[in-house]
Parts: structure tokens; sequence; C-alpha cells
């Protein structure tokens, strides 16, 4: 879609208005480990309904941004297979009987090229989309998504998927320092954890947006041309 006009979103603590040409969709870490039934984290206890809600208004959103030709970037939480980017610390964190590397339900847990690593078939990247493999928590720790974004001369995201106070908390943090404007839509992003997903929530829109804007992807849609 060719229009250049800025386009305002409803959005919390005040309306977002983003150039289209200026502004990617980056979805995290939507991953077969972390969603599917039978999947490590479920493995682990986790509710996975929690985080499969967020599937389908990632679905419509991320067609509508295709449909409309603007850039989408996905990002996987993971490492190499012999484990050299992975620190040692996050290795053993939670003293849990399986880490990182272990064999899991859908493979080696959190090693690229695995099953589980994998995004879920709903949400699969189109080969023209790219795909951040991030070692950590932020998306921009130890990738190249900062020069990726700079050479598209993109400067605002709209930032969904899993988890909201880990890895997309962490990632909106990276960006507002950088200097990125981020609008985050609440039923987009998901936490297996509810008073998580709210507090994750209230903390990027709290005291006038310190880290950026909260809105609901129906609101999007409808600013949408
Ligand atoms: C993500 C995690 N993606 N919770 N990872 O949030 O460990």
């Amino acid at each position: 879609m060719s229009t250049t006009r800025p386009i305002q979103i409803e959005a919390e603590p005040y309306s977002f208005e983003f150039s289209p040409h200026t502004c990617a969709l980056l979805i995290i870490d939507m991953q077969r480990d972390f969603l599917e039934p039978g999947g490590f984290g479920e493995m682990l206890g986790n509710d996975v309904s929690q985080l499969r809600r967020t599937i389908e208004p990632n679905r419509r959103l991320l067609s509508v941004w295709r449909r409309c030709g603007w850039m989408v970037i996905h990002t996987r939480e993971g490492h190499r297979p012999d484990l050299s980017d992975l620190a040692p610390s996050k290795r053993v964190r939670g003293r849990s009987m399986t880490c990182i590397g272990d064999t899991g339900p859908m493979g080696r847990i959190l090693v690229r090229g695995e099953a589980g690593h994998d995004i879920i078939p709903e949400l699969y990247p189109f080969p023209d989309e790219p795909v951040i493999d991030k070692p950590g928590k932020g998306a921009f720790y130890a990738t190249d998504l900062g020069s990726l974004l700079h050479h598209r001369g993109i400067r605002q995201l709209i930032v969904t998927g899993v988890t909201t106070e880990v890895c997309v908390n962490t990632t909106v943090r990276e960006a507002n320092d950088r200097g990125y404007e981020c609008l985050v839509p609440e039923d987009c992003v998901g936490s297996y954890f509810p008073e998580f997903q709210a507090a994750g929530l209230r903390m990027i829109k709290a005291q006038g947006g310190i880290f950026g804007w909260v809105t609901h992807s129906d609101k999007i849609l409808a600013a949408l041309p």
C-alpha cells in the first residue's frame, strides 16, 4: 500500500502516530516450545493457553501488515548447537532438571534448528521476512537488529509476541533507549501469568509512556487505510 500519510492509533497514554514506511511489525519469540501443547513451556507446568490466545490477533495483524507491504521482523530466542553463545549463568538459572541444550519434548531446548525452537506454523515467516536469532531476552542484544532497522530507516516498532514481562518488555526497553518508539497491542502479547501480563503492560505506558504506548490490535486495524 502506497500511503505515506501518518496514521493515528488510539492508544495509552495518548495516541500513537506512525508513518508506515518507517514502522516495522516486530514479532517476538512466537516459538513452538513456548506456545504449543507438549512443548517445553507446558512441560515446566505453564498454562500455554495464556500464550495461545495471542495467536489469532497476531495472525490478523500480520496478514494486514503483509498485505500493506510493510516491514515484518520475527525473532526467536535460542542458541548455537554447541551452546558457545549461552552464558553459563543462563544455563543453570532456575536449577531445573532440564536445562537449555538438553533434550526436551520437541528436540534440544532453545537450540537453533530444533523443532521446538521454530516459529509456530500460524505465524510462520515468509522467505523475505528477516528472522533475528537472539541469545538473550532483548532482541537488540548480540544481534544485527539495530543495523537492519537503521538501513531500512525504521524509527517506530509495533511489538507483539511472548512473553510480555520478559522478552517483549526487555526488547521494548532496549528499543526505547535506542530512540525507537514502540507500540504494544495488549491482545497480541502474552504471559503465562495474568498478573505479569497486567503489570508488564502497565509498566510500558506508565508515567506518560515511559517505555512506549499500549493499545489493542482492533484499534490498529481500524486505523489502517
Ligand atoms: C521469552 C522467556 N521469549 N520467557 N522467553 O519471553 O524466557
